[in-house]
């Protein structure tokens, strides 16, 4: 038998983690940026353990040869969600990419696990670009909601406590906190669309704030200063009324000053540059 080369193994599945930490933050920043509800809240990732490779390998009885095809989840992507609606939405994302190609789905929401786990899991197919090209790798991506996250954070730290065989009455608090768990995402999934607007309307107001301090900023550069004083004052007294309506209208005003104090000063430069 050969030495089996961890690193060499392990080092393009490194690799495919941070890229898919980048890709999937980028995703919701790009939601963000358009004032779009992102149905990602939070992205992490790991490489399984080596130990815990080899735990899976003795479990399910995998040689070695097959280790990279049986072994799903030895690059692990994990995707929080606000809503269980979100999942789907997150499914989507990962349907409509052409770097992504979905092998398989276990769906845990419909078919819980006994011990009370519910998450979606996708296996997806992803190509890494290594020093001798590239490289076709299998990636288990995890979506499910913060409860759900949650429970099973604690059941999995339990699991490794317990070392795999949980008391039976700590099972049967498990399997209670897990109902309750569903019933909160239910109950969460009857205030969303009101969560989702406030989210909106929060993030709108943070762009329109950053816009119009840039404007300001910029006004105070080139034009009378005592004049961007009174303009600044006035921000601050119409921020304080917490009115979207008055924010963004005046955000608007704000533009068409700085849109002809821009111009005044484009005139400026050519009559300078023409004498
Ligand atoms: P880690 O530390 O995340 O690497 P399995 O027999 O369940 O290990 P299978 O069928 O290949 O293997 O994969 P499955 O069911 O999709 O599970 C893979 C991962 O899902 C697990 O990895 C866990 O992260 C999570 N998971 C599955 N079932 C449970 C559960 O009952 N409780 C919790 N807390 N997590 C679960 P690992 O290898 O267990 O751990």
């Amino acid at each position: 038998m050969e030495i089996q080369l961890w690193k060499e193994l392990l080092d393009p599945y490194e690799q495919a983690v941070s890229e898919l930490l980048v890709k999937f933050r980028n995703l919701k920043e790009a939601h963000k940026k358009q004032n779009l509800y992102s149905p990602i809240e939070s992205v992490s990732g790991r490489v399984k353990s080596v130990s815990s490779i080899l735990e899976k390998m003795q479990r399910k009885d995998i040689a070695f040869e097959n280790l990279e095809e049986e072994v799903e989840d030895i690059a692990g992507v994990r995707i929080i969600c606000q809503f269980v609606e979100d999942i789907d939405k997150v499914v989507s994302l990962v349907q409509n990419r052409t770097d992504m190609e979905i092998r398989s789905t276990k769906d845990y929401l419909s078919n819980q696990k006994k011990s009370g786990y519910r998450s979606l899991h996708l296996i997806i197919w992803y190509t890494v670009q290594g020093i001798n090209g590239p490289k076709k790798l299998q990636v288990e991506i995890q979506i499910r909601t913060m409860a759900m996250n949650f429970w099973a954070t604690t059941e999995h730290s339990l699991q490794y406590k317990y070392k795999g065989s949980i008391p039976e009455h700590v099972r049967s608090q498990l399997t209670r906190a897990s109902q309750a768990i569903e019933m909160l995402d239910k109950e969460m999934s009857q205030v969303r669309s009101e969560i989702m607007d406030a989210q909106i309307d929060s993030q709108m107001e943070i762009s329109l704030v950053q816009d119009i301090l840039r404007n300001i900023e910029n006004l105070y550069r080139q034009d009378n200063k005592r004049e961007v004083v009174k303009i600044q004052n006035e921000f601050y007294r119409i921020f304080s009324k917490h009115s979207m309506e008055e924010l963004k209208r005046f955000h608007k005003q704000l533009d068409i000053l700085a849109e002809g104090s821009r111009a005044q000063s484009v005139d400026s430069v050519i009559s300078t540059e023409e004498k």
